[in-house]
């Protein structure tokens, strides 16, 4: 089966972790000959997966170049990450971010790891050689065996840039993306987000094959304004959703209410969507009437949302979307894979 994902980092890394090891499973159950095993960095021969990583969060720090949410897939999938924290590596010590802050270079409420820096050094130095993200995508997953291909939807600079509602101190009344998130934790209300250089932004070699040549597209519990958001802006992804023939199905990050994690609700509330998971089904929209999805998975909680779901043209289902461990991610990606084959 071909699944093509579309991810920011922490809601993404879980989800990508559990798809693979749903698929893993579902391999090793239906394995024929006694004995045989599915090695655990592959899914199956049979089983391709692409995820399409925002690249909106990226950044331009002390000269090298940042990509949060695909170097959190990375490291996710590699079994390397800070499952703690939710960003970076394991193991990590901070001494050139010290050095960094002594020559004022850098932003001091943001850490840079030494481990993290030789990714950021690499890519910075492959960008110079000339290689685009995409490309320089391959170089970095092709040490680890991922089981899954890592795509940044776009190869253009597509910043994301936070527009707040009163100015800061220093009278500025645009922040980077990660200046509001990390260094603000999103508490300046926000009035628009704008992505650099979106309108000429093309998707990478590859991204739009991988949704139009699916079986499967899942949208991950992911940011919907920021992460998801940002990668349907990109000219032509939210065309090949509309377009491809595979059936579409996204998963709630949001449940009872609440965002599960982090501060997804302060990017809704400056779009005017409400943090409810029936809210950010119509913000996605039906592909029946233009939208971007066919089906939509809800928490347990937010079972009583599926009958009007189903009343707007969407297929809806109710399950537990908590992804505390391997076993509940897992249970959800396969939960999403099953709307996705009710929806044939
Ligand atoms: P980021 O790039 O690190 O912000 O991560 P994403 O954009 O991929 O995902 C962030 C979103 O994931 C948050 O808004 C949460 O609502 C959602 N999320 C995190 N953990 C869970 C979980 O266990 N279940 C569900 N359903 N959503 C989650
Ligand atoms: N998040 C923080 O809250 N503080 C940090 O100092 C920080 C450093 C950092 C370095 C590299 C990286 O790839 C991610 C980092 N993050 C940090 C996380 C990240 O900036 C955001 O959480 C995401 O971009 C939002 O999705
Ligand atoms: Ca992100």
């Amino acid at each position: 089966m071909r699944i093509t994902v579309l991810a920011g980092g922490v809601g993404g890394s879980r989800f990508v972790r559990g798809l693979r090891e749903e698929l893993r499973r579902r391999a090793a159950r239906a394995e024929p000959l006694p004995g045989a095993s599915v090695p655990p960095d592959r899914p199956t021969p049979d089983d391709q997966v692409s995820v399409v990583v925002n690249t909106g969060d990226d950044v331009w720090l002390a000269g090298v170049r940042l990509m949060p949410d695909f170097d959190s897939l990375l490291y996710a999938l590699a079994g390397v990450n800070d499952a703690e924290r939710g960003w970076g590596r394991a193991g990590e010590s901070e001494r050139v971010a010290a050095e960094l802050r002594e020559w004022g270079v850098g932003w001091p409420w943001f850490t840079l790891g030494d481990l993290d820096l030789g990714t950021h050094l690499a890519r910075t130095s492959w960008l110079r050689e000339g290689l685009s993200p995409s490309e320089i995508g391959e170089r970095l997953q092709r040490r680890w065996p991922l089981g899954v291909h890592l795509l940044p939807a776009t190869d253009t600079e597509v910043d994301t840039w936070v527009e707040i509602a009163e100015p800061t101190d220093d009278g500025r009344r645009e922040l980077h993306f990660q200046e509001w998130w990390t260094r603000h934790r999103a508490s300046l209300p926000a009035s628009a987000f704008r992505q650099r250089n979106i309108t000429e932004a093309r998707p990478a070699p590859g991204v739009v094959e991988a949704i139009a040549g699916a079986d499967v597209v899942l949208l991950a519990p992911s940011n919907p304004v920021v992460s998801i958001g940002t990668i349907t802006a990109i000219p032509g992804i939210a065309e090949a959703l509309r377009a491809t023939a595979a059936r579409v199905v996204g998963v709630s990050p949001i449940i009872g209410g609440k965002v599960v994690r982090g501060m997804a609700d302060a990017c809704l509330a400056a779009i005017g969507v409400e943090t409810d998971a029936a809210a950010v089904a119509r913000h996605y929209g039906a592909r029946s009437s233009g939208g971007l999805i066919d089906g939509w998975l809800v928490d347990d909680a937010d079972a009583a949302a599926v009958p009007a779901l189903e009343a707007s043209g969407l297929r809806a289902h109710a399950a537990p979307l908590w992804m505390r461990d391997p076993d509940t991610s897992a249970a959800v990606a396969g939960a999403a894979l099953d709307l996705a084959s009710a929806l044939h």
